[in-house]
């Protein structure tokens, strides 16, 4: 792994790639990893794209990395997207449109197939961006789909975050309404062409005058991706957004919940690790666990008993 972590750091970007999929399949390797290459992250500016399939977020996502590569900047793209595992259509689409994309050293792409469309959980957004950040990328934007729970954890993770509605959404309008009053720093219209933008414009307002007070108030931006139209009214209101999280203090104050965050869930980890690896192997614990199944003792009380045998052991231990 040290092998792989040297070439991580001169830039070899398969050595990205097999330690993205290491700590993507929570490789007990992760933690360590995770460790090594901290010190070179907290410089990238990561952007969340989000909205209904369809809506046009890979189109849009496509132009704004041209955009950022014309300013020289180095870009990672994270795209979770439940739905490319269902229908291979969509991803392929991705790939064929981006295939330039893929040619450019610049741009580093990855692609996530969702544990939450099988299990609920969420992938591990933030170590992957860590890792494009470590690695060196500039801007990494995220691309997910939806509004759901998941969907808003994960765009946790950005520092602007982008919702993009279309025209002719009908009922998934008011879902994605009660989704963006949470999340949204800019609210793109997408599909400007369609007849419906500006009622879909209007709508959005209306939403944001019923949203609690806040410092920021989120822009709405028309764009046309497909027609190469809007991207620079975006980039400048990202931009405008980003000078806002510094100048308010609101981005120390996410990035030292991130902090934190991310140390109280290495502990989980450590723990479900120990947990499992050692632990549960020993003989004591094994009995308990075999009266609780045979229905002998409450397993309520059986977990108090055996985090007790956890920690004695661990004192013994020292
Ligand atoms: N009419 C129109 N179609 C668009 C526009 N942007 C994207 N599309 C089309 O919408 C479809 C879905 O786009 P895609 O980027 O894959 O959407 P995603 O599922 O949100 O990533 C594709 O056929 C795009 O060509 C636009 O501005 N106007
Ligand atoms: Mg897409």
């Amino acid at each position: 792994m040290e092998k792989l972590i040297e070439r991580f750091i001169q830039k070899d970007r398969m050595a990205l790639s097999k330690l993205i999929t290491l700590v993507e399949n929570d490789s007990p390797k992760s933690l360590d990893i995770m460790k090594a290459i901290y010190p070179l992250t907290g410089k990238a500016y990561v952007l969340g794209v989000t909205g209904p399939p369809g809506a046009g977020k890979s189109t849009l996502v496509d132009k704004l990395i041209r955009n950022f590569r014309n300013k020289a900047y180095r870009v990672g793209v994270l795209c979770v997207d439940p739905s490319s595992i269902f229908s291979g259509g969509a991803f392929l689409g991705d790939r064929v449109r981006m295939e330039w994309a893929y040619r450019d050293d610049g741009v580093y792409l990855r692609s996530l197939a969702t544990r939450g469309a099988l299990g609920g959980l969420a992938p591990r957004v933030s170590e992957i961006i860590k890792l494009m950040d470590a690695f060196g990328k500039e801007v990494i934007i995220v691309e997910t789909v939806g509004v759901g729970q998941m969907e808003a954890d994960i765009m946790r993770y950005a520092d602007t975050k982008v919702v993009v509605s279309v025209p002719g959404l009908g009922d998934q309008m008011q879902a994605l309404k009660a989704g963006i009053l949470e999340i949204a720093d800019v609210l793109v219209v997408n599909k400007a062409d369609l007849p419906g933008a500006r009622d879909v414009v209007d709508d959005l307002q209306m939403m944001l005058y019923l949203r609690k007070d806040s410092d920021w108030t989120p822009e709405i931006i028309l764009t046309e991706a497909l027609n190469d139209r809007g991207i620079s009214d975006l980039y400048a209101a990202m931009q405008r957004h980003r000078t806002f999280l510094g100048q308010s203090g609101l981005k120390e104050r996410q990035t030292r919940l991130q902090r934190e965050h991310a140390c109280y869930s290495a502990i989980e980890e450590r723990l479900k690790n120990y947990l499992r690896e050692s632990f549960l192997e020993a003989e004591e614990v094994k009995k308990i666990f075999m009266r609780v199944q045979e229905g002998g003792l409450n397993p309520y009380q059986a977990a108090d008993e055996i985090l007790q045998l956890l920690f004695s052991k661990t004192h013994r231990g020292r």
